[in-house]
């Protein structure tokens, strides 16, 4: 069986301190991807400012790069079919005032710049993000157990 879709999740510093890691994880757990690879870590300005490269000519971005360093974050990375897309729709629109109920970013936060989560939004995105974030050897190879009543095939 060829390997499914992979995306980089990261719980901002926000979502740590406000005790949501375990609901977060949850989420994902509970649709049915499988977790793949995780750490607990401070970021460093220079990874930030690589993650958030893209970004590098907006107005916003110093705060961006400030605000993803007030404390830890839990990068991680999680498989399965479609999970770069429907990653984004469990997280919910970028400013929470958007963002629909049931979604994380619906139910659980206000402001942009306190958006306590990051999803990739795209598969060519997500390798790179996950490159960034992860060695090879710290994404796990495992066989889920609950694999064949999630897919049918
Ligand atoms: P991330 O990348 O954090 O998952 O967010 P999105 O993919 O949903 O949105 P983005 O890349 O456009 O923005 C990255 C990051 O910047 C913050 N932000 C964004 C902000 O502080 N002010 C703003 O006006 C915007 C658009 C929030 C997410």
């Amino acid at each position: 069986m060829a390997q499914r879709e992979r995306t980089f999740i990261m719980i901002k510093p926000d979502g740590v301190q406000r005790g949501l890691i375990a609901k977060i994880i949850a989420r994902f757990e509970e649709k049915g991807f499988k977790l793949v690879a995780m750490k607990f870590m401070q970021a460093s300005q220079e990874l930030l400012e690589k993650h958030y490269a893209d970004l590098s000519s907006l107005p916003f971005f110093p705060f961006l790069v400030q605000y993803m360093q007030l404390g830890p974050v839990v990068p991680m990375v999680w498989e399965g079919d479609n999970v770069v897309k429907t990653g984004r729709d469990i997280i919910g629109a970028t400013n929470p005032a958007n963002a629909q109920p049931g979604t994380i970013r619906g139910d659980l936060c206000i402001q942009v710049g306190r958006n306590i989560i990051h999803g990739s939004d795209s598969v060519p995105s997500a390798d790179k993000e996950i490159a960034l974030w992860f060695k090879d050897e710290e994404l796990v190879n495992y066989k889920s157990c609950m694999e064949s009543w999630i897919y049918e095939n």
